[in-house]
C-alpha cells in the first residue's frame, strides 16, 4: 500500500525529501528512546562509534519500527513494493556537545546502486532548528553528484567528515520534526545539520536505507532484511530479526555486519574515523 499523497510525492520529486510523515505516537517515541537509554547505561559501548550502526539487529524495540506499516506505505509510495532494510544508523546530539553533520549527499560513498532507495529519518526526539535538525538543499537531487572534502573533524558525525562546500544557506530548508514524525530523504540530496544548541538530546533514528530489491551494493557486503515484498534478486546477505534485547548472536551479527559496513565506508579513504 502506498501512502503517500500526491502533493508529497511532489515534493520529493521536486525538493528531494517530504516531510513531516506521522509515523509513531509520543508513547512510542519515548519507548525507543527509553531503549536506547538503557543500552547506554547496561552496556555504555555497543552503540558509540561503529556500533551506532545496525540497532535493529539487537533491539525488537527498533526492529518494530523499522518493520513499521506507516513508514513501509510511505517508503513503497517512492521505491515499490519490494522493500529490504539495509541498514540503521542513531545520530545522536546531546547537550554540551558540538557534534554536527556537514553538508553531504548518501549516495557518494554508499555504494547502493542503481538509486531506488531512501533514507527515512525518525524524530525520537523533536528536532529543530535549536537542536540542529538537518537541513535540506532544496532541488539539489536533481545535480549529479558533487566532490566533497574529506575533512575528518572530530566534531563531525560522519564517517570521513564528507563535505559539500560552499552550500547556498539560503537555498537549505530546515527539517523540523516533532517526536514521532519522520522525513524521507533523496539519495543524491545535500543535506547537513548544525550542533545542538539546546539543553536536551537530540535523537535522530535513520533507517539508512530502505532499498529496493533491485538495488546492489557495488562497494562491499550488506546484511538486509526484507520489510515488505519478495526479493527475486537475493544481492545481499540476509539478517535475522531481534527478539530479544543484546542476545549474544544478535550481538556478534551486528560486529560483523559492522565491519563489512566500515570497508564500504572508508573504501580508498587515506584513515579511518571514529565511526
Ligand atoms: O541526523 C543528522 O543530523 C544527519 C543525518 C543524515 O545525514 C542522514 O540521515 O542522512
Amino acid at each position: 500500500m502506498s501512502s503517500l499523497t500526491s502533493k508529497q510525492l511532489n515534493q520529493y520529486k521536486e525538493e528531494g525529501y517530504v516531510a513531516p510523515i506521522e509515523v509513531l505516537s509520543n508513547g512510542e517515541a519515548k519507548e525507543i528512546r527509553n531503549e536506547i537509554e538503557t543500552i547506554e547505561k547496561k552496556w555504555p559501548n555497543e552503540i558509540n562509534g561503529l556500533g551506532r550502526n545496525y540497532i535493529h539487529l539487537i533491539s525488537p524495540v527498533f526492529d518494530k519500527i523499522s518493520h513499521n506499516s506507516k513508514i513501509l506505505n510511505a517508503v513503497e509510495s517512492i521505491i515499490g513494493r519490494n522493500i529490504l532494510i539495509c541498514g540503521t544508523t542513531l545520530f545522536i546530539k546531546n547537550p554540551n556537545e558540538k557534534g554536527y553533520v556537514s553538508f553531504h549527499q548518501d549516495a557518494k560513498y554508499i555504494g547502493l546502486e542503481p538509486h531506488n532507495w531512501v533514507t527515512a529519518w525518525v524524530a525520537v526526539t523533536d528536532a529543530n532548528e535549536q537542536n540542529g535538525c538537518m537541513r535540506m538543499w532544496v532541488g539539489s537531487h536533481k545535480e549529479k553528484l558533487k566532490d566533497h572534502n574529506q575533512k575528518f573533524d572530530q566534531n563531525n558525525l560522519l564517517t570521513r567528515g564528507q563535505t559539500v562546500e560552499n552550500v547556498p544557506i539560503n537555498e537549505t530548508k530546515p527539517v523540523v520534526l516533532k517526536a514521532g514524525q519522520m522525513s524521507l530523504h533523496h539519495p543524491a540530496i545535500v543535506h547537513g545539520s548544525d550542533q545542538n544548541r539546546s539543553n536536551d538530546r537530540r535523537i535522530g533514528f535513520v533507517i539508512q536505507s530502505y532499498i529496493g530489491t533491485n538495488v546492489k551494493q557495488v562497494l562491499g557486503k550488506m546484511y538486509v532484511q526484507l520489510a515488505r515484498g519478495k526479493d527475486s534478486f537475493n544481492f545481499h546477505e540476509n539478517a535475522k530479526r531481534a527478539v530479544e534485547l543484546m542476545n549474544n548472536k544478535d550481538i556478534l551479527l551486528k560486529k560483523k555486519a559492522n565491519e563489512e559496513l566500515q570497508k564500504i565506508f572508508y573504501k580508498d579513504a587515506k584513515k579511518v574515523g571514529k565511526f
